[in-house]
């Protein structure tokens, strides 16, 4: 008995060292030392033992178990730190190398240009105001002093959602709803979406931007509209900047005018640029109709006001060279990364 539990011990031994998984040590401990184990085997065999020869044995018995529990769990603490290390050594990362970059996006073109003109009206005193894109046939044209018959409210050039509801062709809507609810002094701007039923070419789309402007207080004259329009160009287009003021008509102006840059390229000479004009017509204005002041609650015998109006897209082609409209709104990558 005694021989056969030293082999166990160097079965064992010799086991444990070929032993490469955890799970093989612990076949390996119910092998010997589990309860239908080899020890227990001889243990049960106990009983035919001397009473001297029991002690001696028993304690031997007891000597083998400890050992083999003592070994497994020694073997098993071994490979689990060498599974870890292995882990750790193949999931290592180093944390001083340079990362990809992820390309940064940037603002499209026709932001750029939105919020320069936005900063330069602020700077003026001016607040910004936005308003609805689906609006009452009112706000778009009746107040405005569109009559029913004008050719602007024709349906070649309007989105009609019912019979008073409407795609707003222009941001003027939203200035009406200011003067409904505000006293003067009145000193806003209202950039937004507009639509028109056009046919889409280079310099047409159905939606396009465009920001309206809008002065009302006591005593505003053509000056005051002058003085603004040409900061403002020159602001935009250069200190050096030649502006003219040519008669024009809107349903909602009364004088109207249109405001041309003279040409930097050709300094009016006439060239491609200004399609030899040698002026680049930049935005629309006038003093408020007195009839568009009245329908909107304001005395146009004690206020007066003037009002402008410009379309974004136009103003980023001139600027950064663009001669398609659509350019803007297909978001080709291609053609956006350029800004
Ligand atoms: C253009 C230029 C313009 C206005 C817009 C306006 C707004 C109110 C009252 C009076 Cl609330 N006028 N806006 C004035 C003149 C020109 O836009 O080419 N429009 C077709």
């Amino acid at each position: 008995m005694k021989a056969k539990l030293e082999e166990i011990r160097a079965r064992v031994k010799e086991e444990l060292s070929k032993a490469d998984a955890i799970e093989k040590i612990e076949e390996l401990r119910v092998k010997y030392a589990g309860k239908k184990g080899e020890l227990t085997a001889i243990l049960k065999q106990m009983g035919k033992l001397s009473p001297e020869e029991r002690p001696v044995i028993g304690q031997m018995a007891n000597e083998v178990r400890s050992y083999i529990e003592k070994e497994v769990e020694a073997k098993k603490a071994e490979l689990v730190e060498a599974k870890l290390n292995k882990q750790l050594e193949e999931e290592k990362i180093d944390v001083t190398l340079p990362s990809d970059m992820s390309p940064l996006g940037h603002k499209h073109p026709l932001s750029v240009v939105l919020d320069e003109i936005k900063e330069i009206f602020v700077g003026m005193g001016f607040e910004i105001v936005e308003g609805p894109e689906v609006e009452y046939d009112y706000y778009n044209f009746e107040a405005l002093n569109i009559p029913k018959d004008h050719p602007a409210r024709d349906t070649q050039d309007t989105f009609y959602i019912t019979d008073n509801i409407v795609l707003r062709t222009q941001t003027s809507p939203v200035q009406v709803r200011v003067m409904e609810k505000k006293k003067p002094p009145i000193r806003i701007i209202s950039p937004g979406r507009v639509f028109r039923s056009d046919a889409v070419d280079a310099t047409h789309s159905p939606l396009f931007h465009q920001i309206e402007g809008l002065v009302v207080d006591k005593d505003i004259t053509f000056a005051d509209l002058k003085g603004t329009l040409e900061t403002f160009i020159k602001r935009l287009y250069g200190e050096d900047s030649v502006v003219r003021f040519r008669p024009h008509h809107f349903p909602f102006t009364e004088p109207s005018a249109e405001v041309d840059v003279q040409c930097f390229s050709c300094k009016g000479k006439g060239c491609r640029v200004c399609k030899n004009e040698g002026w680049i017509e930049i935005l629309g204005c006038g003093m408020v109709h007195p009839k568009v002041l009245e329908n909107c609650g304001i005395d146009p015998e004690e206020y007066s006001g003037f009002a402008l109006g410009l379309g974004l897209e136009r103003v980023a082609m001139r600027r950064y060279g663009v001669d398609d409209m659509r350019l803007f709104f297909e978001n080709d990558t291609r053609f956006l990364s350029q800004f």
